[in-house]
C-alpha cells in the first residue's frame, strides 16, 4: 500500500485525530524538506505544516467493481482445476478440440504483409483507408446505391464495442437527449457502453419466455411508443444472447414503424456471416433499411467472423439521407459527421491499430483470400451447426419428462438461451464445471461434438432438479 502523506496545519494537534479525520484532510503532493520521528515538515504558501505519513491508499476509496458478466466467466473458468471443465461463457469459436482458431486466411494475409515488410506508422484518425473501403463493401454489397451515391460515413473502430462507443459519443454530443432503445434482453456491454457515454436508454420487449421466441407485437408496440427521432438498437443478424432473429417479413415491419416514427435504425453486426455462414444473407436486414434511403449507424466487427478477437478491428458506419433534394446535404453531412467521429476519436485513443485493419483489407480485397475465407467461415458456421443439433438429440434422448428441446434448433448463430434461470445457471458451473452466461446463455462455438451428452446432462439436472 503506498504511503500518503496527509497535511495538517500546524495550528491543529495532529496526533489525536482520527483515521477518518485524516482521510477528510487535505492530501499533499508537496516536496518536503525535513523529517523528524514520522512528521515531514514541509513549507506551504509561507506556512510551516506538519505531514503524517500514514499506510493509506488514496485509492482506497475506488469501490470493488463486479466482475463482468461475460468475460469474468472465463477467469473463473481458468482458475476452475476440474478436467471436465467447459467454457461456454465468452462468444469465442473453438476447434472440435475445443482450442482457439487462426483462420489460414488470417496466416495468409499475415505472410503477405510480413513480405511487403510494411511500416507501423500512426494510420489516420479514421483509420485504413483500404479497410474502410472494403469494410463498407461488405456490409452493403460493393454496388450498393449508398455506396455509388457516397453517402456512407465509415471509420475504423476498436472493435465491435469501440465502434458503438464512438457512436455513443457522437449520439451524446449531436442528439442531446435523445433515447437509444435497446432490445430485452440484449449483449450486456451495451448498456455499460451508453450509461459510460452519458446516453440515456430504455427496453423494448424482444424474447417471449412463453413461447421461447419473437414478442414481435410487442417489440413493435414498444418501437412506436419512443419518442420520435429515438435511436433504435437493432442486432443485425444473430442475435445475443437470444439467437432469435425476426424473419423477412417482420423486418419490413419494424423498417415501417421506425420510419413512421422518424427513430434512427442503429445496427450491431457482430456476426455477419456466422448466422448463416453467407456474409450477404447476413448483412439482409442492414441492406433491407439502406435500400429504403433511411439514415442509419451500422457498428462492425471482425472479432467473430475472421477470428481477430485481440486485433480490435471494427468499424463504425453513418449512412445519410437520400433524397434526391437533399443530394447536396447528404454529401456535406457525410463529411462533416466523418469529421466529428474523428473529432470524438483523436482524445479516446488518437488513432486505431494498423495490424487487424490489413488483415481485412488484405483477405477482402483479394478476391482468391476472399473465397477461402468464405469457405472457412461456412465451416466454421457448419460446426456450430452440428454441435446444436447434437445437443438437442443428446436432450430428447436423454431427458424423460417429455420437455420439448426444439427451440434450440430454431435458435441461430453462435450461441444458445437456454431458459435455464440464475440458480440452475449456477448449478451447472457449481456442479457440473460448465461456465456460461447468467442469463442462461451457452456458447456453442465452445462446445464439441464429444461433449454433448456431458452437457446434455447437465441442462437436464439443472433444469429439473433446481428451481
Ligand atoms: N456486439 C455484440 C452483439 C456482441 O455479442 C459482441 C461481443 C460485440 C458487439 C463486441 O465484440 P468486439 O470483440 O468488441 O468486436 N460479444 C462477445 C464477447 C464480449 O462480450 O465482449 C460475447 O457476447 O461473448
Amino acid at each position: 500500500m503506498a504511503s500518503t502523506m496527509l497535511s495538517i496545519a500546524s495550528a491543529t494537534p495532529s496526533a489525536s485525530l482520527s483515521m477518518h479525520e485524516k482521510l477528510k484532510g487535505k492530501v499533499k503532493l508537496g516536496s518536503t524538506t525535513n523529517s523528524t520521528a514520522g512528521f515531514i515538515k514541509t513549507k506551504s504558501f509561507g506556512r510551516v505544516s506538519m505531514v503524517a505519513a500514514v499506510n493509506v491508499s488514496r485509492f482506497e476509496g475506488v469501490t470493488m467493481a463486479p466482475p463482468d458478466p461475460i468475460l469474468g466467466v472465463s477467469e473463473a473458468f481458468k482458475a476452475d482445476t476440474d478436467e471436465k471443465k467447459l467454457n461456454l461463457g465468452v462468444g469465442a469459436y473453438r476447434t472440435e478440440e475445443l482450442q482457439p482458431y487462426v483462420l489460414d486466411v488470417v496466416k495468409k494475409a499475415e505472410n503477405l504483409m510480413l513480405e511487403r515488410g510494411e511500416n507501423k506508422e500512426y494510420l489516420p484518425i479514421e483509420g485504413l483507408a483500404a479497410f474502410n473501403k472494403v469494410t463498407a463493401e461488405l456490409l452493403f454489397g460493393a454496388d450498393n446505391s449508398v455506396l455509388k451515391e457516397q453517402r456512407v460515413a465509415t471509420v475504423q473502430g476498436l472493435s465491435g464495442t469501440g465502434s458503438l462507443r464512438l457512436a455513443a459519443a457522437l449520439i451524446e454530443r449531436y442528439f442531446p437527449g435523445a433515447k437509444v432503445l435497446i432490445s430485452s434482453p440484449t449483449w450486456g456491454n451495451h448498456k455499460n457502453i451508453f450509461n459510460d457515454a452519458r446516453v440515456p436508454w430504455s427496453e423494448y420487449r424482444y424474447y417471449d419466455p412463453k413461447t421461447v421466441g419473437l414478442d414481435f407485437e410487442g417489440m413493435i408496440a414498444d418501437i412506436k411508443a419512443a419518442p420520435g427521432g429515438s435511436f433504435i438498437l437493432l442486432h443485425g443478424c444473430a442475435h445475443n444472447p437470444t439467437g432469435i432473429d425476426p424473419t423477412p417479413e417482420q423486418w419490413e415491419k419494424i423498417a415501417d414503424v421506425i420510419q413512421e416514427k422518424n427513430h434512427i435504425p442503429f445496427f450491431d453486426v457482430a456476426y455477419q456471416g456466422f448466422a448463416s455462414g453467407s456474409l450477404d444473407n447476413d448483412a439482409s436486414s442492414v441492406r433491407l433499411f439502406a435500400t429504403r434511403g433511411m439514415e442509419l449507424l451500422v457498428a462492425q466487427s471482425y472479432s467473430k467472423n475472421l477470428g481477430l478477437y485481440a486485433e480490435r478491428i471494427g468499424a463504425m458506419n453513418v449512412v445519410c439521407s437520400s433524397s434526391d433534394l437533399a443530394a447536396r446535404c447528404c454529401e456535406v453531412a457525410v463529411i462533416q459527421v466523418k469529421s466529428q467521429l474523428k473529432r470524438l476519436a483523436r482524445p479516446m485513443y488518437s488513432n486505431p491499430p494498423v495490424h487487424g485493419a490489413r488483415i481485412v483489407a488484405n483477405v477482402v480485397g483479394n478476391p482468391a483470400l476472399f473465397d477461402e475465407w468464405k469457405a472457412e467461415m461456412e465451416m466454421m458456421a457448419g460446426r456450430i451447426k452440428n454441435v446444436r443439433q447434437k445437443l438437442f438429440d443428446s436432450l430428447s434422448a436423454k431427458d424423460k419428462s417429455g420437455k420439448d428441446w426444439s427451440f434450440i434448433l430454431r435458435q441461430i448463430g453462435m450461441f444458445s438461451f437456454t431458459g435455464l434461470n440464475k440458480a440452475q445457471s449456477d448449478n451447472m458451473t457449481n456442479k457440473w464445471h460448465v461456465y456460461m452466461t447468467k442469463d442462461g446463455r451457452i456458447s456453442l462455438a465452445g462446445l464439441s461434438l464429444a461433449k454433448c451428452e456431458y452437457l446434455a446432462d447437465a441442462i437436464i439436472d439443472s433444469y429439473h432438479n433446481v428451481s
